[in-house]
């Protein structure tokens, strides 16, 4: 369950104000002429409260008010440069911001939700007790940004006025934050409280680095108030722990999706982007991946590419089933983009004309960045996210130090990507999404692709979602379950959310040809794990066109398909026939590689998955119905083909 405004407000308890007058009063003392006539436009009661009381609490020399124009952007770049947390580059519009080497990414064991008593969580997140975070935001927080500027942004989770759009307020002393927020997502500060009286209700952020010193690295924290919708973020930078607009208002948005929105909305870690079928047709897709499993890059596959990391999807009084990106921007992985792989991104990171805040690369002499994978020449030595670099260089433990870190990243607007389908993305109706996706990081078991017979298929299929084990997290079997790659941001129980996805795609609400298909995706299958004679991944990134450019064709009924126990799955000739269009060789020896099925790799991975999800309470039982009737089929096909079942077979 989730009870909104349970409880006390802590961002209240602390600022001490609790009602307009007195946050009137506060604002008036604390802003000067300027930003007070830019605050005046927003009237929302409870908004101007919070911003009040973060005022109060954290006790910054400044408010800065950013309504979004140009100037408020122009003061908010120079005021990042002037703070030295972002230096200019070579490249006209080219930023880099450097993260400490502690925090390179989401800090997973310093995230938290604030709960009630009694709240039943994820148990998959940390959570801590009100009181306890109550106790470390006024240890912390008060006081933070003395000698600082806050800077306040009113932005939308969407296209203002759309179904799903939810607005929210960050507030921040750092001028990075505020820059990335000015690109990724669309400040809505002139129709705010228009929004917030539409959606009813709007989300909350506070983030401070403070003093951003590596010694105080492990007293920042990432608190989530489920009850108030709002973030609190201390002693850090990188965005997805900071620009909680990002990932931390996500996870607010699913808590919403789930308690309050069942049948109607869902909130999901997705890329969005249209693919162009026979005769100009589009057909859009909304697909989940964990995070650096190949989302951005699919992402960027389509036609119509819309956007790479969040999707908010409802279903439309026309039983469509629609999404919008509550995003404007891409905050991407440089990691191995490259000319080859990722043209259009290319042409942004090292053409003319976009704006680019690099984070964690390599910065030559000649203000160029470098990073892993770029497949270009590179330097012997420069900047890199932890200070100094050479070629071999090796850290305290003696390993190598990666030009680049793998998390390092790019931060532009996604309209000036080639493909990026704005007027699309711009639309309050959204994209109408006929093909829902799910992948991960798979080397051994699933094929490339397969569609779910029936909506409950479906959903599994997203409840069994895995990626590679990492060195803290390895399963039974070696692999880490990622469910619907949505997990690191569910705060309820999984059995909740996986109840709200049956309820949802198995909606009446859904006309007969709004209904999306349901599809897996693996891109990591090995020559080494299905007997090929070859090295390494049985494809390449390439490849990704045609697996779309197939369900393309399926969602519109333009080719069949062979039914098999875990789903249907694509002819050879149809594939072979997509791979032409590339120029890509396709012999039928690699499609039997890729889609024989492997009986016992996929038996011991419903295995796998049925007793993880057996020790978590209330699971739906159709769940656990379908992994026992896939399993059934299978081992009736082992006991007549054999282990390793060739897809001929099943024609
Ligand atoms: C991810 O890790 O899934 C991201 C980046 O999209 S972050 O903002 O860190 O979540
Ligand atoms: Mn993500």
């Amino acid at each position: 369950m989730l009870e909104l405004k349970k409880n006390d407000d802590i961002l209240m308890a602390v600022g001490g104000i609790d009602s307009i007058t007195a946050a009137t009063a506060l604002i008036e003392k604390n802003l000067d002429a300027a930003n007070l006539k830019k605050l005046s436009l927003i009237k929302n009661a409870e908004a101007l409260i919070k911003v009040a009381n973060a005022i109060s609490m954290c006790q910054p020399d400044a408010v800065f008010v950013d309504t979004g124009s140009t100037e408020d952007g122009q003061w908010i770049r120079e005021h990042s440069l002037a703070k030295g947390e972002e230096k200019k580059l070579a490249k006209e519009g080219h930023t880099i911001h450097f993260d400490l080497p502690q925090d390179q990414a989401r800090l997973v064991n310093q995230t938290y939700y604030i709960i009630n008593e009694g709240d039943k969580m994820s148990s998959l997140a940390k959570s801590v007790l009100r009181s306890e975070a109550l106790d470390y935001i006024k240890k912390f927080m008060v006081g933070i940004m003395k000698g600082k500027t806050m800077m306040v942004g009113f932005y939308s989770r969407g296209p203002v006025g759309a179904k799903a759009a939810i607005p929210a307020i960050e507030i921040s002393s750092s001028a990075y934050v505020l820059h990335s927020a000015e690109l990724l997502y669309r400040n809505c500060y002139a129709s705010f409280d228009a929004e917030t009286e539409r959606a009813g209700l709007f989300f909350t952020n506070v983030h401070s680095e403070g003093e951003n010193t590596p010694e105080n690295v492990p007293n920042a924290r990432i608190f989530m108030d489920r009850s108030w919708m709002t973030t609190f973020a201390t002693f850090c930078t990188y965005a997805g722990n900071t620009l909680l607009l990002k990932k931390g208002n996500h996870r607010f948005s699913v808590d919403y999706c789930t308690y309050y929105k069942v049948e109607e909305e869902l909130s999901e870690h997705m890329f969005i982007t249209g693919m162009t079928g026979p005769g100009g047709r589009k057909t859009f897709f909304a697909g989940a991946a964990p995070s650096g499993c190949g989302k951005t890059t699919t992402a960027m596959v389509g036609s119509d590419f819309i956007g790479d990391d969040l999707a908010q999807l409802w279903i439309a009084a026309d039983g469509t089933l629609r999404a919008i990106n509550p995003e404007k921007g891409i905050f991407g992985i440089v990691e191995d983009v490259n000319l080859d792989g990722d043209p259009f991104l290319m042409e942004c990171l090292r053409g003319h004309g976009t704006e680019v805040i690099w984070s964690n690369v390599l910065i030559d002499e000649d203000g160029i960045p470098h990073w892993v994978g770029h497949g270009e020449d590179h330097p012997k030595k420069g900047i890199n996210f932890q200070g100094e670099w050479h070629e071999g260089k090796k850290d305290a433990d003696g390993n190598l130090v990666p030009m680049s870190h793998k998390n390092s990243r790019c931060t532009l607007v996604a309209s000036d990507i080639e493909n990026h389908a704005t007027r699309f993305s711009e639309d309050p109706a959204g994209v109408p999404v006929k093909v829902i996706t799910y992948s991960g990081r798979d080397g051994d078991t699933m094929p490339p692709v397969w569609v779910a017979k029936n909506a409950d298929e479906g959903v599994v299929i997203g409840a069994s979602i895995v990626s590679k084990a990492t060195a803290t997290e390895v399963g039974a079997s070696g692999v880490r379950r990622q469910p619907w790659a949505n997990a690191p941001f569910i705060p309820g129980a999984l059995a909740d959310y996986m109840d709200a996805q049956f309820k949802f795609f198995n909606s009446r609400k859904f006309s007969a040809a709004g209904k999306p298909i349901m599809a897996g995706l693996n891109y990591f299958l090995t020559h080494e794990n299905r007997g090929g004679s070859g090295k390494g991944l049985l494809g390449e990134k390439k490849d990704v066109k045609v697996w779309l450019g197939w369900l393309e064709l399926y969602a519109n009924g333009d080719v069949e398909a062979i039914d098999s126990p875990i789903g249907m799955l694509p002819k050879y000739a149809d594939l072979k026939r997509l791979f032409d269009s590339i120029n890509k060789e396709y012999p039928k020896s690699l499609y039997d590689l890729q889609f024989s099925l492997y009986v016992e790799n996929i038996v011991s991975r419903i295995n796998m998955q049925s007793e993880a999800y057996g020790k978590e309470e209330d699971i739906p039982p159709r769940l656990f119905d379908i992994y026992r009737k896939q399993k059934s089929a299978l081992l009736s096909l082992k006991e007549k083909f054999g282990a390793v079942v060739a897809i001929d077979s099943l024609i």
